[in-house]
């Protein structure tokens, strides 16, 4: 077929290619959440119905893109990460961000009347932005998840107090801010222990954890002998191998958990969500 004289225009099209055998990340957070919370009255600091929409918003990704093997969410944030021999969409950037960012809203809009069907949802809807970021190792796609699991906790544990003073102490949100300026971990625990009677080691394990979601393969591993090293040293898995792990996953459980993942084990409980790893 002839080209219509305004085919030259595609040539003006810019794609940024992933580098190749890197953990890509893709974290959504959304847009303006502060303001979405308050206009739907989520309880403080930790709306249960909310956080398990975005739960199950993020199993829905992970059903429609087989490429991920686990995500980490919190608050109004999920961080979806992909097997590094991923070849979706030819790791095209930008189409797999903005895949993921609109299925992840598609499925949030999708769900709300399930998870929270006390509040009809009004504008401003739900939005949610997407970054991308590779990581090149074990060690520092374990140190990012690491990270957002250190963000968690910290963040809880301050908003947990916070919102403590305030709601049961009576105390107004500039005075509880200013009783916890400079206060360690310590002196929050203690506040919480000696005046509201909270022991926050027993909190839910979703608010101070966060959740990991992944493929539960019953502790099967897959095979080593499989895991063939190329040429270039590069770890690699066979064709035939992929094909089985493929097949392996779509029958295989997504479970939502709230695990300390800072820790080794459990990595090395589940060795398939960062095998073929140097
Ligand atoms: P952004 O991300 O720059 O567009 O702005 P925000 O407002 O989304 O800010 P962000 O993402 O740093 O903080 C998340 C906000 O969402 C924060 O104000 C707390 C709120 N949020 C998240 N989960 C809950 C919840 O379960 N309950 C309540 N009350 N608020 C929540
Ligand atoms: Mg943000
Ligand atoms: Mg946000
Ligand atoms: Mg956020
Ligand atoms: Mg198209």
């Amino acid at each position: 077929m002839a080209k219509s004289k305004y085919e030259y225009v595609k040539t003006f099209e810019q794609t940024t290619t992933l580098l190749p055998n890197t953990y890509i990340v893709v974290r959504v957070d959304g847009r303006g959440f502060h303001k979405f919370c308050t206009k739907h009255d989520f309880e403080k600091p930790n709306d249960r119905a909310a956080l398990d929409l975005m739960n199950a918003a993020a199993v829905a990704v992970m059903k429609e893109l087989p490429d991920i093997s686990f995500a980490y969410g919190i608050s109004d944030e999920f961080s979806f990460i992909f097997e590094r021999s991923s070849r979706l969409f030819d790791r095209r950037e930008s189409k797999i961000a903005t895949t993921v960012v609109s299925t992840f809203t598609a499925y949030y809009l999708h769900l709300w009347s399930t998870f929270v069907p006390s509040k009809p949802l009004t504008p401003p809807l739900p939005s949610f932005d997407g970054r991308v970021v590779l990581y090149p190792s074990t060690q520092t796609i374990r140190d990012y998840m690491s990270w957002r699991q250190v963000d968690c906790h910290i963040n809880n544990l301050y908003n947990t107090t916070f919102w403590a003073l305030v709601q049961r102490g009576g105390m107004d949100v500039t005075k509880a801010e200013e009783k916890l300026k400079g206060t360690l971990a310590a002196d929050k625990n203690e506040i919480l222990f000696s005046q509201f009677g909270i022991n926050y080691n027993k909190e839910p394990e979703m608010y101070r954890k966060g959740s990991i979601i992944f493929y539960d393969y019953h502790q099967e591993v897959p095979d080593p002998a499989a895991l063939a090293v190329s040429k270039n040293s590069e770890v690699e898995i066979s064709k035939t191998q992929k094909e089985k792990e493929r097949k392996r996953r779509s029958k295989a459980e997504i479970v939502v958990q709230h695990t300390d993942i800072t820790k080794d084990d459990f990595w090395e409980q589940r060795p398939w969500l960062l095998c073929g790893d140097a």
